[in-house]
């Protein structure tokens, strides 16, 4: 086995303003402690990893009577001065040829981080692995929170003066979705409208996972020579894996499916960036929170290469 040693900078964004429950702030901290950094060590990576990204700062100046809400949208001003921190540090560490992993936090955190990685790798192409399609635009927005949206910023489809360092660069036809299952009629008529491709967990049990990922990837890398970032929400899983998550809906994604999605990018070799987001170990007791942050990890370890010893290819 060959060793790559790549750069790898890991960025910890404790950061919860895109949505309404504490605790998913200190997901970063424990897939760290749990020693996410010396598995990726071991797997070869040279990391590069400062300790985790506190946002108080911004959230002590943009306090809640100073970010008032804009028509439905809660907390704006304090998510888009986050993302825009985090869109700068993800934009130089890409550009200096870094593959980026970013620990949420919650989802919101996607317009930064995918942000920041296109403007080093223009034909960037997503993978976006969630139950949810966080595709609302302020105007379809129910709940109102940021953590439903980042997409939508990603492809240009909400402008706002707020957001004007949102670039929106991501072209429609190169994000796929897998594991969807909860998604809002407002969000259903965009992905229609540009025709965006999106597989349900109803495709998921139609066709197999193997079939699926295959197709999502054909999808949006037909020649298989850009580069993709893949951007996981935990609750992707279903909530007996990944019970500790902010929006857990059952009927997902098992953990082998969950895994093999991150084994098959790992195989492309075109991984640019990651996300694992919205674990909140605040949410159940520990031992279900262990069992998720121990799953999230699994899941980037095998985006970085690691191979299951009972799951590898056999030949018979
Ligand atoms: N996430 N569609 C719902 C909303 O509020 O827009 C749920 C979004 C969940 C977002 O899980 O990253
Ligand atoms: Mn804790
Ligand atoms: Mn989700
Ligand atoms: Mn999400």
């Amino acid at each position: 086995q060959t060793k790559q040693q790549k750069p790898l900078t890991v960025l910890g964004c404790r950061f919860r303003g895109g949505q309404g429950k504490a605790g998913v702030e200190d997901g970063p901290v424990h897939l760290v402690r749990a020693g996410l950094i010396e598995d990726l060590n071991k797997l070869g990576y040279n990391i590069n990893f400062d300790g985790h990204i506190s946002f108080d700062d911004i959230t002590e100046e943009i306090n809640e009577s100073k970010d008032p809400k804009i028509g439905r949208m809660r907390r704006p001003r304090l998510v888009s001065k986050a993302c825009e921190k985090v869109y700068n540090i993800v934009e130089d560490h890409a550009k200096a040829g870094n593959i980026v992993l970013t620990l949420g936090g919650d989802h919101s955190l996607g317009m930064a981080t995918i942000g920041g990685t296109i403007e080093a790798h223009p034909d960037l192409c997503v993978l976006w692995i969630d139950a949810h399609a966080d595709i609302n635009t302020p105007e379809t927005t129910i709940q109102g929170w940021l953590h439903g949206m980042p997409v939508s910023f990603l492809l240009g489809l909400s402008k706002m003066e707020e957001y004007s360092w949102a670039k929106g660069r991501l072209d429609p036809s190169r994000i796929a979705y897998i594991g969807l299952r909860d998604i809002e009629d407002g969000e259903k008529e965009t992905l229609k409208q540009y025709g965006i491709t999106a597989f349900s967990m109803h495709h998921v049990d139609m066709y197999g996972i193997g079939k699926v990922v295959e197709m999502a990837l054909s999808a949006i890398n037909p020649e298989g020579d850009r580069p993709i970032h893949l951007s996981f929400d935990i609750d992707a899983l279903d909530p007996t894996f990944a019970p500790s998550t902010g929006t857990a809906v059952e009927g997902g994604l098992s953990f082998r499916e969950g895994r093999y999605i991150c084994e098959a990018v790992a195989k492309t070799g075109k991984l640019v960036g990651m996300d694992l987001v919205e674990v909140n170990p605040s949410l159940t007791d520990p031992v279900s929170a262990k069992k998720t942050v121990d799953v999230a990890c699994k899941l980037i370890r095998s985006a970085f290469g690691k191979s299951s010893k009972s799951h590898q290819e056999q030949s018979c």
